[in-house]
């Protein structure tokens, strides 16, 4: 076999995978675009990737998954530490032993008769001292495509990991996408990874959410720094001061149209501007200065479609316009496009549905042309908002982390924590109501700590206690300030009270006043609210009063106090790992809402 590096480690760990896998042929992804388009091409005549209109819609592609795969599967995701306790309440545990010899027995010879592609890639800018690299061999084109989009791929990334022998092993295979032997299995004390019967993007993509987030949490406690399911973006005031914020939604909520908002009219015109660093991950390590900065380790935007328009976000609309992969949406056969729900009001009439069935349209029945979850996999460059920061290798500083969820009735639109360990602590009791848009009852409270549950590599109490050591290590006036968020609250009519999208700026602009210490707030029973006059709400008139304001403002005390309840269940599920300083915090909250 050729091979692209010296690296001792990385070479005999290929000489198994390839003892085991018997491919065919063997490929090194270089990151030349001459070779991604060739494969590309390959992809296309075996009906892997399907070309669209190259005029409308230049290097774009279309691919569809197996009916059966079409999402993560959490039910199948295993974190295979030594130990159970280590793997923690909320995760899968498996046997790591044990674990590695089943699925070897899948993999096994899985290759035959098809091409290894082996792609290094860094997840962060090349050589950034926040970057970390990972190997992942796979059987899949589609697979090469996208992490050529989502992440930086090639031979320069073999240069800067030299001899090392810090860099994450990522195996997959397609085998033969049975569902009954789906596993996504993550080893964070090996820097493993083994993914097998599965084509879907977030099972696949491994340095998404299985390196960055899963196995990186894991690297990030045992090195002090954090991997968080957080977007960025800066905020630019009309001086052309720029603060950045990290902000935690569960899925479903709205990160990406947060990270790319356009601010409203006013704003506009006053020179407000937002810049997006990221939409999904951030690594987070302190600076020489004693400050927090921020990466995001991705190079792209692996979005989903439906919802997406020109209201919503038309930044990751135009975005998708160009060198764009897109994942299981509607295909229209008369101009040889994409559509999927809520792009606008014209489904095509002649088109094929997700699936691959013809479709003419049908939008009054319950077959949809995108699958809900289709996704489009976009270069960040492609983004007219994309921070002048994106690839600054030291991160950018943060002033302030945000948590949020959807919550009907209980918070508030924004509050502050008192202080660093009551910040971890709101984040720790995260929670939003499941969407007809997952499967279940509608409108129940899942508890998402700080929205990393389905990805936190290791126990979750012990999580919530690097959050607190990471305090320890900040002086307080250089720590982020921490907040909690909720555009979802509604009446009692059920309607919406807070318009969102862009106008969610006027939140932002009243954090960082608090960042900047520009203005007071309400100490309250669950932390400090804005006064009502202090959220600027000029031109909304037709939509929020400073009555409506107070609404959403308030705390009903015994909405709260089922709250604390659901806390301390909570808290008990995780068992004993769970540091004081958070059951301290929820006692305060306790005594303060009796
Ligand atoms: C995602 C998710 O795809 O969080 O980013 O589910
Ligand atoms: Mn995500």
């Amino acid at each position: 076999m050729e091979r692209l590096t010296k690296n001792p480690t990385v070479n005999a760990w290929l000489d198994e995978r390839i003892a085991l896998l018997c491919p065919d042929n063997i490929v090194w992804i270089t990151g030349e675009k001459s070779q991604l388009d060739e494969l590309k091409e390959e992809a296309c005549k075996t009906g892997e990737l399907i070309k669209l209109n190259q005029e409308l819609l230049p290097e774009c592609y279309l691919h569809r998954t197996a009916v059966n795969d079409v999402a993560r599967v959490e039910a199948r995701t295993f974190i295979c530490t030594p130990t159970k306790e280590e793997a923690g309440p909320l995760n899968n545990w498996m046997d790591p032993a044990e674990t590695y010899k089943m699925l070897d027995d899948i993999a096994r010879g899985s290759y035959k008769g098809r091409t290894m592609y082996i792609i290094p890639y860094s997840m962060g800018p090349i050589g950034s001292p926040l970057a970390k690299i990972g190997i992942e061999i796979t059987d899949s084109i589609y697979v090469v495509a996208n992490m050529a989009i989502m992440t930086r791929v090639g031979t320069k990334v073999l240069e800067v990991l030299g001899d090392s022998d810090d860099w994450v092993r990522g195996t997959h295979c397609k085998c033969d996408i049975d569902a009954e032997k789906r596993y996504i299995c993550q080893f964070p004390q090996d820097n493993t990874i083994y993914s097998v019967n599965s084509g879907y993007g977030g099972n696949v993509l491994l340095g998404k959410k299985c390196f960055a987030l899963r196995i990186a949490s894991y690297q990030a406690m045992k090195e002090g720094w954090q991997a968080e399911h957080m977007l960025i973006l800066g905020l630019q005031n009309p001086k052309g001061e720029t603060k950045y914020i990290c902000a935690a939604f569960p899925s479903a909520c709205g990160k990406t149209n947060l990270a790319m908002m356009i601010p409203p009219e006013g704003y506009k015109k006053d020179g407000y501007k937002v810049f997006t660093v990221g939409d999904d991950i951030s690594w987070i390590r302190k600076g020489a200065d004693g400050r927090l900065y921020a990466i995001n380790p991705e190079n792209g935007f692996f979005g989903v479609a439906p919802g997406t328009n020109d209201k919503s976000n038309p930044n990751a609309l135009a975005t998708t316009k160009r060198g764009t992969i897109f994942t299981n949406v509607c295909h229209n056969l008369d101009n040889n496009t994409v559509w999927w729900e809520g792009l606008d009001k014209n489904p095509p009439t002649n088109a094929d549905d997700w699936t691959g069935v013809h479709w003419n349209g049908e939008v009054d029945t319950d077959r949809p042309g995108a699958n809900p979850n289709s996704r489009f996999t976009a270069p960040a460059v492609n983004c007219p908002c994309l921070s002048s920061e994106f690839e600054n290798p030291e991160g950018v500083p943060i002033s302030a982390f945000i948590f949020g969820g959807r919550r009907a009735k209980l918070a508030p639109l924004v509050y502050q924590s008192r202080d660093w360990n009551h910040g971890v602590f709101i984040g720790s009791v995260l929670s939003s109501e499941t969407t007809a848009a997952a499967t279940g009852a509608v409108g129940v409270v899942r508890r998402d700590p700080m929205a990393m549950r389905p990805f936190i590599g290791y126990d979750c109490g012990t999580y919530f206690k690097h959050w607190i050591d990471i305090g320890k290590t900040l002086e307080p006036e250089k720590a982020p300030k921490i907040f909690n968020v909720n555009w979802f609250r509604k009446d009692d009519e059920g309607h919406f009270m807070w318009p969102g999208f862009g106008d969610n700026l006027r939140v932002l602009e009243w954090i960082i006043k608090r960042c900047d210490g520009e203005v007071d707030a309400v100490e309250t029973e669950i932390g400090f609210m804005p006064k009502p006059e202090d959220i600027n709400i000029e031109g909304l008139e037709d939509e929020v009063t400073l009555d409506s304001l107070k609404s959403m403002l308030s705390v009903d005390k015994s909405l709260w106090q089922e709250e604390v309840k659901g806390i301390e269940e909570f808290y008990a599920s995780l068992g004993d790992t769970v540091p004081a300083e958070l059951h301290a915090c929820l006692d305060t909250l306790k005594k303060n809402v009796e």
